[in-house]
């Protein structure tokens, strides 16, 4: 097996390194809905805000639990234009998409929703697969990727 790592590219190593940081903090949830007893809403539901500054996503890996009602916000803090692109996350997944960006949907799905600055992308979605699920920004010239970690 000698040589094996070479066959993992820099980019593969990126996201293994933020994975392994990743499982020795434990999860970052920026904003985490925490129900009450009282509460009659028998579902809880599991909120995560994901900033846009400066060119990248904060924090760069989010940890979501499979099978929970989910509200993924896009929150754009930077003077241009955002897009957030998953791949993979909601292949075969209802979703609802609110705020002030603009959604783009195609044969498959949910393509993208592109932000614009000082706004605002609310998803609520329940993941349906464990895994993970790179997310990126497709304007052009933007080297912006992150992670969404379903467990
Ligand atoms: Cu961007």
């Amino acid at each position: 097996m000698r040589g094996r790592s070479e066959f993992f590219s820099a980019f593969q190593r990126g996201w293994l390194a933020t994975l392994m940081v990743f499982a020795m903090s434990g999860p970052v949830e920026a904003d985490k809905h925490v129900p009450t007893l009282a509460s009659s809403d028998s579902e809880p539901e599991q909120q995560v805000i994901v900033n846009i500054r400066a060119r990248s996503f904060e924090p760069s890996t989010v940890m979501l639990r499979a099978g929970q009602k989910t509200k993924l916000v896009f929150q754009n803090h930077d003077v241009e234009l955002h897009a957030f692109v998953p791949v993979g996350l909601f292949v075969g997944v209802n979703l609802n998409i609110t705020g002030n960006g603009a959604p783009e949907f195609g044969h498959d799905g949910f393509k993208r929703v592109i932000i614009p600055s000082e706004g605002r992308a609310e998803i609520r979605f329940v993941p349906e697969q464990t895994g993970v699920f790179p997310f990126f920004c497709d304007m052009p010239g933007h080297e912006m990727r992150a992670t969404i970690v379903v467990q």
